[in-house]
């Protein structure tokens, strides 16, 4: 486990002493803590903190424990932060009712700090590992900016709140030209070097905000919010011309320098009809032009 990494932990319960104890304990081992005495409080802390892991009392009033669990497990966010759960109940039906909530273990109360500290790191272990899988399964292997699917994902959310505040969204195809050329004629791992840097050229010439992914072998897709068709047109060709004098050195030994050019379709949202299969129609659509009228240039 990453041992200069500080844990968020949030204790709940309806019983002071308990949370003081968690406190000393969990703080002495480096964990920064935060309580809560009821689930409605809990709920006040999430909102506005981040919090890494979960320990839940089972019987508090107002909402319940296993309520609660439900709350946190059904959450678009939270539902990855692990659950401990702290009973002075150690009934086993009640036991296995937690655990098929979704609780992510179950310790009884009064808890022996050693082991209640071993837990926490098992599941704060297991976290880190969901949470190392669920970048993987977001990132392009070779270039490491996103892949087809974590652009989808974030591009549908940025038209859907493109809508809402009926701001400008552009969206932007990108594939290189006559590709096929430089692996014929450098070899692959050559061509892989150039998307590498190609994708470093893009991720410099766009906002931090504007989504970028890897959606084909050498095509790539940015979805820039807030973005009028002027300003998207300069920044595509801002990225046309910056690619256009990139000298890509694709082997250390025998001084091989790459250059490519790039053709790039853009297309803009309207307000409420626009999709983001629509609009990467038409981004297709005038890449498809840019392509036929020469390639190296940007089309609207
Ligand atoms: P055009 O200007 O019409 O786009 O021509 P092109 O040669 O770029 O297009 P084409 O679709 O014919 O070729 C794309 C090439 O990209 C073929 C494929 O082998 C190569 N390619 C796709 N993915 C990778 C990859 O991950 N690494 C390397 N080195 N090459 C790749
Ligand atoms: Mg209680
Ligand atoms: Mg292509
Ligand atoms: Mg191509």
């Amino acid at each position: 486990m990453d041992t200069k990494k500080k844990y968020n932990i949030l204790a709940v319960d309806d019983a002071k002493d308990t949370l003081m104890l968690l406190e000393f304990d969990l703080g002495e081992e480096g964990y920064q803590v935060f309580t809560a005495e009821s689930g409605e409080q809990a709920l006040e802390v999430l909102e506005e903190q981040s919090i890494d892991l979960i320990l839940l009392d089972m019987y508090m009033p107002g909402i319940s424990g296993l309520e609660m669990l439900h709350k946190l497990k059904a959450h678009p966010i939270i539902f990855n932060t692990p659950v401990i759960m702290l009973s002075a109940s150690d009934d086993e039906d009640q036991i296995v009712a937690a655990l098929e909530f979704g609780a992510d273990d179950y310790v009884t109360k009064p808890y022996i700090p050693k082991v209640l500290l071993a837990r926490i790191r098992t599941s704060l272990r297991l976290l880190e590992k969901t949470l190392e899988l669920e970048s993987l399964a977001k990132t392009d292997f070779l270039t490491g900016i996103r892949n087809r699917g974590a652009f989808e994902d974030l591009a549908s959310k940025a038209i859907s709140q493109a809508k809402r505040s009926n701001h400008p969204l552009a969206v932007a195809m990108l594939d290189i030209d006559f590709f096929k050329a430089v692996n014929d004629n450098y070899g692959h791992d050559a061509g892989d070097k150039v998307l590498v840097e190609f994708a470093d050229i893009i991720c410099d010439c766009f906002r931090d905000n504007d989504i970028i992914g890897r959606v084909g072998g050498e095509e790539f897709a940015i979805c820039m919010a807030n973005t009028s068709a002027e300003n998207a047109l300069i920044a595509c060709e801002r990225l046309r011309e910056r690619v256009a004098r990139s000298e890509i050195q694709v082997d250390d030994s025998k001084d091989a320098k790459v250059s490519v050019t790039v053709s790039i379709g853009l297309s803009l949202g309207r307000g409420d009809e626009m999709s983001l299969e629509g609009l990467l129609k038409e981004a297709d659509l005038s890449l498809y032009q840019a392509k036929h009228s020469g390639r190296n240039q940007v089309k609207l």
